[in-house]
């Protein structure tokens, strides 16, 4: 049985009262914390068992940020060196922690790298448009207005859920002044921004983001306005398994979040989709913000060398490989 701590968060991810992808990331490591401080079973073995139960429970929440699973694959991979080393159940609940509280900080400590990186890119003057709630663009225009760049931002409202009103209400708070349009003007108000900044939920290999249903089309409209994009995402929001060509899955909400239940029934044959993500291609993006640096997103397998410790080689008959550290 789960804790009902471990519960009531994987259920916080689900619900979206957890959400933003570096959020959520931070909420998965916690949760495997919550299941260590709770776990009291003195056979390791048994231990590894919940900690992978509670690891299914926490990566089945949402299927698109991959932060979430490459924060449990962070904890997850340094808890089992330790069963490997066949220490007892104490030693791999200390690891269990040490492990979530070293992800929770280097995610913190990426952000604030990102916001630095990314501050100097606005200028006095600028107006910025943001889609979403992204805590790292939000960070990014936070840590400018800090060092006393005076620019202005618009936050597109974010349909189904909104969360532009969420960006809008921060940004106000920090002393920006902010303009919250609904997501179809974007293209109205384009020819007067200078830049377009986001966060990612996901970074594949060949240098596309998946990011808030509609970021997509903001791209598009910037690119058409010759408007510069960026977008702010840590190393833990790009995704090894792209790098096999694997497809990002992209999470389909329920109807209700579009139209209540009720004014549906009366639609007789009308269907809702709702996806929540969506894919910007890289020649969209002019640079990814990351905590090693700002790339063109071209070099996002560079960055996934990097985190994975990937290197280039040979096979035994001199092909090109992909070798692990
Ligand atoms: C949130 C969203 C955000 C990214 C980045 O979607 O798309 O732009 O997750 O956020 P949802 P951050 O509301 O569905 O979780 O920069 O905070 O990681």
């Amino acid at each position: 049985m789960y804790p009902k701590e471990l519960i009531e968060l994987a259920d916080g991810i689900k619900s979206m009262r957890i959400r933003g992808a570096a959020e959520i990331g931070r909420a998965a490591a916690e949760g495997l914390a919550i299941y260590a401080n709770s776990s009291t079973t003195s056979d390791p073995d048994a231990y590894m068992e919940g900690l992978g139960e509670a690891y299914l429970l926490l990566l089945n929440t949402r299927p698109t940020a991959v932060s979430l699973a490459n924060a449990l694959r962070y904890v997850q991979h340094r808890v089992a060196k330790v069963h490997k080393e066949g220490q007892g159940a104490d030693a791999l609940r200390e690891a269990t922690v040490k492990a979530s509280k070293e992800f929770k900080r280097s995610s913190m400590e990426a952000v604030k790298r990102i916001s630095d990186f990314g501050a100097k890119r606005i200028r006095n003057g600028d107006l910025i448009m943001t889609h979403c709630n992204s805590s790292v663009a939000i960070s990014i225009l936070t840590e400018a207005k800090r060092q006393g760049k005076d620019f202005k931002v618009i936050a597109n409202e974010t349909r189904p859920r909104f969360q532009g009103r969420l960006t809008a209400k921060a940004l106000a708070a920090a002393g920006i002044p902010v303009t919250l349009i609904i997501d179809s003007a974007a293209r109205y108000f384009m020819p007067k921004v200078d830049k377009v900044v986001v966060g990612s939920d996901v970074v594949t290999s060949n240098g596309a983001v998946v990011n808030k249903i509609g970021t997509s089309q903001i791209a598009l409209v910037a690119k058409e306005a010759r408007v510069r994009v960026y977008v702010g995402a840590e190393s833990y929001k790009f995704s090894p398994s792209t790098v096999l060509g694997e497809l990002v899955e992209i999470e389909e909400r329920p109807p209700e979040e579009v139209l209540p239940n009720e004014e549906l029934s009366g639609m007789e044959g009308v269907r809702i989709a709702n996806p929540a993500f969506d894919v910007t291609p890289a020649e969209m993006i002019d640079a990814i913000i990351t905590e090693r640096g700002v790339i063109p997103p071209q070099a996002a397998i560079l960055v996934l060398m990097e985190e994975y410790g990937w290197s280039i080689g040979e096979d035994t008959v001199g092909r090109t490989v992909v070798e692990e550290e």
